[in-house]
């Protein structure tokens, strides 16, 4: 054997047992039995009719009823019109033996409600039109068919695929045989299914005693004329969702999965059973709003033996048309969907918003750079870990504590030796402006001495077993109980713990990590609970709230922030577990990645997956959490960390030490460039998170959302945009030193040296180790603070640069949002919302809200215009404090292939003032 033989042997042999999965603790599609049984359905012929007859038709929606043919079963159909394109339905059994659970968290209260009509009633079905928006109902077999304008863009079980278990009494033991289904009319044909697992179910050595038997829900939705879905997070794998006819369905169940694998639909952390389709004409939507485990499946050819498509789909002997075919399959629940009609991305994430809410206007230091581990080891640890970061000049906003700082993992607690005097060490942070983020997980230390712990039992607030015991799970402290959070008591008495009184040591710049909220559970089926332990309040096994238990719980975590500042501050909190809706009150991170090449370059598709459902403040662990990164891998990570929505550092505690100083100088400097890149760029991250909650358009984006018909980057998952303005590439290789972009169409200059790229087209960049391919979409004005302090509150009042990139036509047009950076008072007006645009040679900045009044200091320090054809000869500067100034400049030719640059110097105008700068 020669050496390479001898070495690819040894690597075989021990590649695999590197950072990979153990699949083995999670179930596959097949193992899980509802989700076995929707999946061997055929299709064809829909068993389900909607009854003609039934159709009552109110204000505010339109009921039917639909019998199951095969068992006579009987449901509830409900369609009900929304505002804005969106049409919601909701199916459940007329008669269900006990009440079916319906999710209270995930929406927004108060949803309205939009005016329709009912058109075209016949013996067929009949037509709800509202807005620009129609359902053709087809009854028999049922089948919805979503309009928008003239155009079918969704359609709801056209492939038969509606399944939905109405609740039944058990069998007794000597029918169960015979006669599965109860209500079963002798001799009617029903497709054979697997009867195992209807009413237990084993895994592993768990049991799932199941005494509601089964309840599963599921329907098919397929998306005309696509080719690509996206979304559903949380997933390792592509952006474009892929075809999972040869793999299991992409799972929605929260887990604590170690050491996930990359390219695979297993179940994560969060779960957002929120899709989009996209084509160059129509965006559209699905929520599915359910909590319990889920999984879906997505085809993308027609199927063959099934017709899909109506009238006007086909034309002749035309081939048909593409179509993505998605099937969702839910273990409880309803069936409770939100089809939103767009038709463009923009009015998607709108729409998706208005259900669910968008992501707060986090404060400031969120957006900046955090430094995490676990652990810093103690006071002293922390205090030298801080002053490096001055020592080597990085800017640095959050410094966090992880388990480890705990006396025993009792949170709100703190080890006594290690963490001694936590109020003077938090002073010490504040005092260069930086914050404190402590760990608070749902995992409550069994120990009566443990307050926290003693006060929930005292008044009996835990998960409870079938049997009505206080569940006892396993997980860092030991011997753990997991509060009931359906409770309300439960969640005033999480909330009251954060006020500074009652958590000892925090201040008001402490700030919080929920971690462990799927729940996990070292010893419970796949690292969770038990689906039949009870939820005593809600009166629920955790069955059907599985989904949303993490959210209940960082929600809660948001109030108790909210309420300790009486309602003045903003919180910050990070989660791993989330749901629809999380965005509200949390930012969420990718759990526990590796320090491999491959997991840097899944952060672009997992962060855009959470970008278009919603969940907006979203990063990945900076330099890989499992392993010790190489210099190279480490410094790409923080180039790629710069530009993505929450930018954190972190490792696992038998990992080496890694903050940036522990490098040679020139890599040294390439992460603090990197940082300090963050920093110049946080007024655009800023004011993109204020429209984020203005409008739902996530900061973080697939390329396709600003270009809607560009059909080449529906695909492209290696590269992003940070508002309408920059595109990213991050360099996700190693040892890589040219990076092929592709730019979308228009003019793009690189933002260090100005080189000019024309799209549509790819190009191959220069992409050394200093190089983060980052262009500037020509026709956008992009704010900067060049100025890079210790930490962003320190660089709050100080001067703005705006870089003003032309496009074809010499115009340019950007947006700025200023406000304190860390209350809610600028929900009371005190906020500046500047519209900036250059036309016909002339800069001009104008409030788009003249509501908003907020006295900054912060004045106009430098303006660079990008691809100006020739110097001017004069510029002059008009406000009404100032009058007419004339400004210095220098202007700069752009060498070969890079643009001329423009330099005004010194505008000084306050950024309050509306200006007009003009080029003579
Ligand atoms: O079982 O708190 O994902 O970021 O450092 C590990 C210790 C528990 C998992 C988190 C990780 C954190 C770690 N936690």
């Amino acid at each position: 054997m020669d050496w390479l033989q001898r070495w690819f042997i040894v690597t075989l042999l021990f590649l695999p047992l590197v950072y990979s999965v153990d699949r083995s603790n999670f179930k596959s599609c097949q193992q899980s039995s509802f989700c076995k049984r929707h999946r061997e359905l055929k299709g064809g012929e829909s068993p389900y009719s909607l009854l003609l007859n039934s159709v009552q038709v109110s204000d505010s929606r339109v009921y039917s009823e639909v019998i199951n043919i095969h068992n006579n079963v009987m449901f509830t159909l409900e369609m009900i019109p929304m505002k804005d394109s969106i049409i919601r339905f909701k199916i459940n059994e007329k008669n269900p033996i006990r009440t079916r659970y319906e999710d209270p968290y995930a929406l927004l209260d108060n949803l309205e409600g939009e005016k329709f009509q009912v058109v075209d009633q016949s013996k067929d079905g009949f037509t709800i039109k509202t807005g620009t928006c129609k359902v053709v109902v087809i009854s028999h077999p049922l089948r919805l068919d979503f309009y928008q304008g003239e155009d079918l863009v969704v359609s709801a079980n056209a492939r038969g695929l509606l399944k939905f278990e109405h609740y039944r009494q058990k069998p007794q033991e000597h029918e169960q045989n015979e006669d599965p289904q109860g209500e079963k009319p002798a001799g009617e044909h029903e497709e054979e299914e697997d009867q195992n697992g209807l009413w237990e179910e084993t895994f592993k050595g768990h049991t799932d005693s199941k005494p509601n038997g089964p309840a599963s829900v599921g329907m098919d939705f397929s998306f005309a004329n696509s080719k690509h879905v996206y979304g559903i997070p949380e997933h390792a794998d592509a952006f474009s969702l892929k075809e999972t006819g040869s793999t299991d369905p992409y799972r929605l169940y929260n887990l604590d999965v170690f050491e996930y694998e990359l390219d695979n639909p297993m179940a994560l952390y969060g779960s957002i059973p929120v899709m989009v389709s996209h084509t160059a004409k129509h965006t559209a939507g699905i929520f599915w709003h359910n909590t319990a485990e889920t999984w879906i499946d997505i085809k993308k050819s027609p199927d063959s033996n099934v017709v899909t498509s109506i009238t006007g789909f086909f034309s002749g002997g035309e081939k048909e048309a593409p179509e993505v075919q998605t099937h969702w399959i839910s273990e409880s629940g309803v069936i409770d969907a939100f089809v939103m009609l767009g038709p463009h991305p923009m009015d998607v994430f709108r729409q998706y918003g208005s259900l669910t809410g968008n992501t707060n206007l986090p404060p400031m230091f969120a957006l900046a750079y955090h430094q995490s581990r676990w652990n810093y080891n103690d006071e002293e640890d922390v205090r030298k870990v801080h002053e490096n970061f001055d020592k080597y000049d990085i800017p640095m906003d959050v410094l966090w504590l992880d388990i480890e700082h705990t006396d025993g993992k009792r949170y709100f607690t703190w080890d006594k030796h290690k963490f001694p005097n936590p109020i003077e060490m938090t002073a010490n942070l504040t005092a260069r402006g930086r914050k404190l983020v402590t760990i608070v997980d749902p995992h409550i230390k069994r120990d009566t001495n443990y307050f926290f712990y003693k006060e929930l039992r005292d008044k009996d607030l835990y998960v409870k077993t079938k049997e009505g015991n206080e569940y006892d799970g396993w997980c860092w402290p030991g011997s753990s109980s997991y509060p009931d959070w359906t409770n309300p008591e439960a969640i005033e008495h999480y909330i009251n713990t954060y006020s500074l009184d009652r958590y000892e040591g925090s201040t008001l710049d402490t700030f919080t990590w929920n971690d462990m909220n799927e729940p996990s559970v070292f010893n419970g089926p796949e690292i969770t609970m038990q689906k039949d332990l009870l939820h005593p309040w809600a009166g629920v096994e955790h069955r059907e709230i599985h989904n949303i238990y993490g959210f209940l719980f960082h929600a809660a975590t948001y109030e108790g922030q909210r309420r300790r500042s009486a309602g003045k501050l903003r919180p910050f909190l990070l989660t791993r577990a989330a749901y629809a809706g999380s965005q509200r009150t949390t930012a969420k991170w990718t759990g526990d990645n590796t320090a491999e090449w491959g997991h840097l370059r899944i952060s672009v598709p997992m962060l855009l997956s959470h970008s278009v459902t919603g969940l907006t403040h979203i990063g990945a662990d900076i330099g890989g959490f499992f392993g010790n990164p190489d210099v190279h891998l480490l410094t790409r990570w923080y180039q790629a960390g710069a530009f993505q929505p929450f930018m954190r550092a972190h490792a696992h505690q038998e990992t080496k030490r890694r903050e940036p100083w522990l490098y040679n100088e020139s890599n040294l400097k390439i992460i603090r460039d990197a940082i300090r890149t963050r920093y110049r760029y946080l007024p655009l991250w800023y004011t993109l998170f204020y429209e984020n909650e203005m409008t739902g358009a996530p900061p973080m984006r697939p390329i396709w959302a600003n270009f809607v018909e560009d059909v080449e980057s529906f695909g492209i998952d290696n590269e992003f945009m940070v508002g309408s303005a920059l595109l990213v590439h991050p360099v996700v290789d190693h040892s890589v030193m040219t990076a092929t972009v592709y730019f979308p169409p228009g003019v793009w200059y690189d933002v260090l040296d100005y080189t000019i790229y024309n799209g549509p087209a790819s190009a191959s960049v220069q992409a050394y180790m200093d190089k983060i391919p980052v262009y500037q979409r020509g026709g956008a004005i992009v704010p900067r603070k060049d100025r890079v302090r210790r930490s962003s509150v320190l660089m709050r009042d100080d001067p703005y640069t705006l870089i003003v990139a032309l496009d074809m036509e010499d115009k340019a047009q950007g947006t700025l949002y200023i406000d304190d950076e860390h209350t809610f008072e600028y929900r009371e007006g005190k906020f500046l919302y500047l519209s900036l645009t250059y036309e016909d040679r002339i800069l001009q900045s104008r409030k788009i809200d003249p509501s908003g009044v907020y006295k900054t200091r912060s004045w106009l320090e430098r303006v660079i215009i990008i691809g100006l054809k020739e110097k001017p000869n004069k510029i002059l500067l008009n406000s009404s404090s100032m009058g007419t100034i004339e400004l210095e400049s220098s202007f700069i030719l752009g060498k070969r292939n890079q643009a001329n640059q423009l330099v005004i110097r010194k505008p000084g105008v306050n950024m309050q003032e509306e200006f007009t700068i003009t080029l003579q």
